[in-house]
Parts: C-alpha cells; structure tokens; sequence
C-alpha cells in the first residue's frame, strides 16, 4: 500500500501531514495580500497542507469555507473573521466535530467562549491609542490646538470589524482628555484605496479646508484619501495631517514623498507564529488563550531609515 501511496503526488504528504482549513477576509488591502503571504509561506516551511479560502471579504463566504473544511475532516480550522458577530452556529458545528478553531487577526464576539482555542493578533484599541497619542504630541498640530480647535475626520475600516471597532476605541479614549480635538465626520471606507478616496472626496466636499486632520484606520483608505486631497488642490502632510494604521510599503513611500505623517504598525506576518499554534494543537499541548504581535509606530522623520528594512 505504501508504495501505491508514494506514487500518488502529494499523498504521503497528505497522509502524514497536518491539514489546515484557513479561511481569509479576502485581499482588500496591501496588509491582507501581505497576511496571506505569510500564512501560505509558513505552511509551507514547516509541512503543513493548507487549504486555503478567499472570502472576498463577505462573511457567508467565510462560513460556507467552514462547513467545507468540517466536511473536509481538516485537523485544525483557522479564520481571520472579517466582522465580529454571526459566528455562533458554524462554530458550534465545528466544535461537534471536534476539529479546534484558531482566530488570527481578527476577533469574534460569542458567549460560549469554549467555540475557539486561542486568539493571534494585534490588539487594535492599542494601535488607536498609538495613532491619537503621536498626533497630540505632533510639534504642528499642538500649535493649531494652541490656537483654536483640530478637525479630524475619520475613514473608519469595515463596518462591525474588531479593528474599525478598536481603532477607533482607542482613538477616542486618548482624545476624550482633549476638548480642542474634534472628530467632525466619521464614515467607513471598507479598508480600500478606492472606498477611502470615495469618501474622502465626500468630506471635502462637505468641509474643505476646515479638515486639519485625517485618521485612517488602513493605510490603503489613507492613500486613496491622498488622491482626493491632491485633486481638490491641497497638499496632504500639510494642509491635511494625516495618520494611519498597518505601516504596509504604500505607507512608507507616502511619508518619503511627505504625504502621509506617521503609521501605525499592524504586523501581517503571522504565519509561523500561527503554524507553530498549529502544530501544538495537534499534540495535545496546552496553548495561550491569546497572543498579541509586536508592533512600533513609524512616524515621517523615521520613514526613509526604516523603508529598507521593512518586509511588507
Ligand atoms: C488588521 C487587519 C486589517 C488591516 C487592513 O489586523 O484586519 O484588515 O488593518 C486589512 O489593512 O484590510
């Protein structure tokens, strides 16, 4: 039998190996095609089969590739959800399964804790606090606040996602000690360049040069919304400051070109972190509850210094 299995491309493998079940947000942004790299990658380092879903950002996406892995009988299952709630009945459904459940990135909200093993990802509310804290001490923006009242509007990520709900959570906890700053238009711009240029052009229309400040939770909104701030005759990093989130390349070639003020870094590269939890799953050992990547903050003056060292 052995030798029938060998002759069969991949089925040794197959036989021996982990499978993974991993279902992805889809590739909206420079982070998530960075995010998936580093997941496709990693599996292959270390010889675990992927199986490998791209939801195209739309949740029931999400879940059919769930119940398409439970089928699959995969060992383990693991899903950046691309919202927070609705998890519940396909995650109960691997749990009667007895196939474990590991959250990467991205948060689920449900009551029945035991429905996922371990979480690996960045904690959001802490990167909008990283974000609001560099613009309250940004020498420019200080002297505005000195003089009168910051206007910042705000392209928010996916509408119900744990990192649009954070970001802005911990964005508005530093500012609530800042009566000068205020947020005068918030929208979501679904973490894209184009939605975030859309929307962008929405706000200008609306309040021009009134706008000192935008906050974008991506830096794909952040770069779309440059384009918009370009076309209506403004310089962005000047008449408009602008800090974002993910520190993905686009970010640093903004900064360089002096159109974007500082990002936050949001690490993608979660893959052998990720193959790691897996394989320990698969032995039976006890594994963390949560594990939170390790991230700085770029601002401009830092940005062509780092941009040779960056690997996303
Ligand atoms: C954050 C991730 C977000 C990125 C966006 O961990 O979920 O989704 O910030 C991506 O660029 O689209």
């Amino acid at each position: 039998v052995l030798v029938f299995l060998a002759l069969i491309p991949g089925a040794v493998l197959a036989k021996d190996s982990i499978v993974l079940g991993f279902s992805q947000v889809g590739a909206e942004s420079e982070w998530r095609t960075a995010n998936t790299q580093s997941i496709k990658e990693a599996a292959t380092q270390e010889g675990i089969t992927l199986k490998f879903s791209d939801a195209q950002q739309k949740q029931e996406n999400q879940i059919k590739a769930i119940r398409s892995f439970i089928a699959q009988r995969v060992n383990v299952i693991a899903f950046s959800p691309v919202v927070e709630t609705g998890w519940e009945p396909v995650l109960r459904e691997a749990k009667a399964a007895r196939i474990p459940v590991i959250l990467t990135d991205r948060a689920v909200s449900v009551k029945d804790e035991s429905l996922w093993l371990s979480f690996l990802g960045s904690d959001f509310v802490e990167e909008g606090r990283r974000a609001a804290k560099w613009l309250v001490g940004y020498a420019p923006i200080q002297e505005l606040a000195a003089k009168g009242e910051v206007n910042i509007v705000e392209l928010q990520g996916t509408v119900g996602s744990a990192p649009a709900i954070d970001r802005k959570k911990g964005f508005e906890e530093v500012l609530k000690d800042q009566p000068k700053f205020k947020i005068i238009r918030s929208q979501t711009g679904d973490f894209t360049r184009a939605k975030g240029k859309e929307v962008m052009e929405a706000f200008l229309k609306a309040e021009g040069k009134k706008i000192n400040v935008l906050y974008a939770h991506n830096d794909d909104m952040a770069i779309g919304a440059i384009q918009a701030i370009e076309e209506a005759g403004l310089k962005p990093g000047k008449d408009v400051i602008i800090v974002s989130i993910d520190a993905v390349k686009g970010a640093f070639e903004a900064m360089i070109a002096g159109k974007l003020n500082c990002t936050v870094e949001c690490n993608p590269q979660l893959g052998p972190q990720l193959m790691r939890l897996v394989k320990d799953v698969v032995a039976g050992k006890q594994v963390p509850r949560r594990i939170v990547t390790q991230e700085s903050v770029f601002p401009q003056e830092s940005a062509a210094r780092e941009f040779p060292n960056r690997k996303y």
